[in-house]
Parts: C-alpha cells; structure tokens; sequence
C-alpha cells in the first residue's frame, strides 16, 4: 500500500534528518539540509528512494516534517531534531494560551521540574487541545496541560512557530502550568 511505504520513508527521514544522520553516513550542514541524491544513495539497499517519492512524502506528509529547497535538491526536518541544527527560527507572538499533551505518569515530575525539552531543541506546544491529545497519546495514557503563553511571552520568554505550525518554547516553569 503507498500510504504504508509513505509512513515508512517518513519514519526513515525523521530519523536520519531529526536524530542521527552518522546512521547513513550521511552529513547536514548546519541549518539541516542534506542533499536529495545522497540520502537516495546512502539509505540503499535499507530502503529504496527516488526523487519522486521524496517528494511526495513531503508534500503527502500530514504533519509537514519536512522541507525541499526551491530546487529540491536539499531537504530538512521542520522541527523535532535532537541534533544540533540552527533552523534559524524568528520568535514571534503566541496565542492567548497553548496545550501540551503528554503522558499522565509525567505529570508528577513535569509539575515538580516544570516542561524540559528531553532530547529535543525545544518544548513542542499546540494551538488545539486536540493535537495535543493526540501527542500526549504516544507514550501512554494522555494529560493536557494548558499554558498561559501570552502571559509567559509579556515576560519575556521566546516563543517559536516551526514551518509546519508547531509552536517551540525553550522551557516551561512549573508555575505556568495547568493540568485541564
Ligand atoms: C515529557 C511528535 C517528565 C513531555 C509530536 C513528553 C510532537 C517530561 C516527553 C513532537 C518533563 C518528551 C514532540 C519533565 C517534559 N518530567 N517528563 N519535567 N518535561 N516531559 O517525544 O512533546 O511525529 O521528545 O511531556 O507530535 O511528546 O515526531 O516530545 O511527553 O510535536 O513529528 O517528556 O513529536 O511529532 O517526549 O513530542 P518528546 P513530545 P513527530
């Protein structure tokens, strides 16, 4: 089935593109963008890529994870990586308040040391209670917690919106959240 292949290719280039592109072989330059014909050349016999196929699963993608340059030469993650990119995000002015989804076994811990962002760059935030429900949903039973971010931006804390609108804030304190 070509949505099945789609999810495979994705989960190979989150990979290789967000946390560990020595698997490969393959190198980023320090914005993120790998070159097109060399992941295709690299990821063989793993898996087979074409042109084609890289394009359509950036385009298909339902989250958007990932960018072609104009030539579509040069392709990288929006967001998600926990290797060192500079994706050279421009702070800008969030919503009234965001959401983030998470286990409901954090919980306890994220109240005590407040939202860190683990192995990634940022702290990942939604607009919509139900994208955070459907993140909080990867690592178990799922709890919302709703985050004054004008509030906390009126402060002076930076918050990002990624290409594929996720919003990225660098650390939460635990005095901004709510569990709904
Ligand atoms: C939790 C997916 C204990 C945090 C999604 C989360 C997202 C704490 C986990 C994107 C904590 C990290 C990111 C604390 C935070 N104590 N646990 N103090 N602070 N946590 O996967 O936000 O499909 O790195 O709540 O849709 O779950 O990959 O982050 O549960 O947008 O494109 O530590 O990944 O997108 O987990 O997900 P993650 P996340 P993709």
């Amino acid at each position: 089935k070509p949505e099945q292949d789609f999810t495979k290719v994705s989960k190979f280039l989150s990979y290789v593109l967000r946390h560990k592109p020595e698997a490969i072989n393959l190198t980023l330059d320090d914005k993120g963008w790998a070159s097109v014909a060399d992941i295709i050349e690299k990821a063989k016999p793993q898996i087979t890529l074409t042109p084609a196929l890289i394009r359509q699963v950036v385009i298909d993608n339902e989250k958007k994870r990932f960018s072609l340059s104009y030539d579509n030469q040069y392709i990288r993650a929006n967001q998600g990586h926990s290797i060192k990119v500079d994706l050279q995000l421009i702070p800008e002015k969030p919503p009234a308040v965001l959401y983030h989804g998470t286990a409901t076994r954090f919980l306890d811990s994220i109240k005590r040391e407040g939202l860190k962002p683990g192995k990634r760059h940022h702290v990942h935030l939604s607009s919509d209670i139900e994208t955070a429900t459907a993140v909080g949903k990867r690592y178990g039973k799922p709890s919302i917690i709703e985050i004054p971010a004008s509030a906390m931006h009126q402060q002076g804390f930076k918050f990002f919106l990624s290409k594929n609108k996720v919003w990225l804030t660098e650390y939460v304190p635990a005095n901004f959240l709510t569990v709904i």
